[in-house]
């Protein structure tokens, strides 16, 4: 389950003496162009749903921790959005995520779309990445989509990082996690756990409801609507049989159009959203998850800063 924070754990607080607690231990920061596979690797890696995926470019929004236990490791990644070269704000709130992400970690894994050309963004990420002279993985991924690119994209990655081992996987079927998994353990420095070993995330509750509901109205949408949706919880309750969770929250987009579109004609399209949502959540949690939610209009919210601040983080 979740905790609320991403801090240390005192060594006390969990019961365990410090000796119990050396193990393998890093911060790897999962960086990349948009839609090369971040997600999908994280969630593979860490054995669960921890970020939410599609194929529209630029899904992921935040950062997103997702914790691997082994036996005698312990690696925490941290799924970054896109770096996507745009001067819309909102991308520059992105892109100022993946830069700060690159400073805190320990190692970067540089995530490739392998069935795709390499271009100016892959030059630029490469550039920053080596930038940060810190251990750099390449993971070379969508080994199962390869065709002719496929050995031109890795020498271009290798060239741009030159030294940096990589790995050829496929997210999607797990080809190939397993020799990633073992080069990231095997980087990590020895040091303390920083998360209980039952632990997969340290997501809240209400952004973990927000990013499932935001998924699934972007694995409903097209074109531009998934890019004008944000999702706002406002209220997390647990009934009192005390096997519900029930959450309160708005849709939000930016044009009338756009709210007709995820209402649907007769409610259609809001309904299966929020079923597909609530028995997506209901696996997660250890509840059933009902969720009230209204699509609501607040027009360019993507120029706002004082949101943008708090929403990318
Ligand atoms: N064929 C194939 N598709 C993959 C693989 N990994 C991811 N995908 C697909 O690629 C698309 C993007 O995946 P995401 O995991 O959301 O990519 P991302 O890099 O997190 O994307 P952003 O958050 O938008 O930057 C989805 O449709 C995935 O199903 C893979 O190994 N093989
Ligand atoms: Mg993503």
């Amino acid at each position: 389950m979740t905790s609320g924070e991403s801090s240390r754990f005192s060594t006390t607080a969990i019961g365990l003496r410090e000796s119990e607690l050396r193990v393998k231990s890093a911060v790897v920061a999962v960086v990349g162009r948009p839609s090369a596979g971040k997600s999908t690797l994280v969630n593979a890696l860490c054995g669960a749903k921890v970020s939410i995926v599609s194929p529209v470019p630029q899904t992921t929004r935040n950062r997103v921790r997702g914790i691997l236990n082994d036996v005698d490791a312990q690696i925490v990644f941290i799924d970054t959005p896109g770096f996507h070269l745009s001067t819309r704000k909102i991308n520059t709130y992105m892109t100022g995520i993946v830069s700060s992400t690159l400073e805190e970690v320990d190692i970067v894994l540089y995530v490739v779309d392998g069935s795709r050309a390499s271009g100016e963004e892959e030059k630029a990420i490469s550039e920053a990445v080596r930038a940060t002279g810190k251990p750099t993985v390449i993971c070379l991924n969508k080994k199962d989509a390869a065709d002719d690119v496929w050995a031109l994209v890795r020498a271009s990655a290798c060239s741009f990082l030159t030294g940096a081992p990589s790995f050829d996987v496929s997210a999607r079927t797990g080809d190939g996690l397993d020799a990633l998994r073992e080069k990231l353990i095997q980087l990590s420095p020895d040091g303390e756990q920083m998360y209980p070993p039952d632990y997969y995330t340290d997501q809240t509750p209400e952004f973990r409801i927000s990013e499932i509901v935001r998924e699934k109205v972007t694995l409903g949408t097209r074109e531009e609507v998934p890019h004008a949706v944000y999702v706002r919880i406002e209220d997390v309750e647990m009934r009192d049989d005390g096997q519900t969770l029930w959450a309160r929250g708005f849709i939000c987009v930016e044009r009338e159009s756009q709210k007709g579109i995820i209402v649907g004609r007769g409610g259609d399209k809001i309904r299966q959203i929020i079923r597909d949502s609530e028995a997506e959540l209901s696996e997660i949690f250890p509840w059933a998850v009902k969720l009230d939610m209204r699509v609501k209009v607040d027009r360019q919210w993507r120029k706002r800063d004082p949101l943008l601040k708090k929403m990318i983080r």
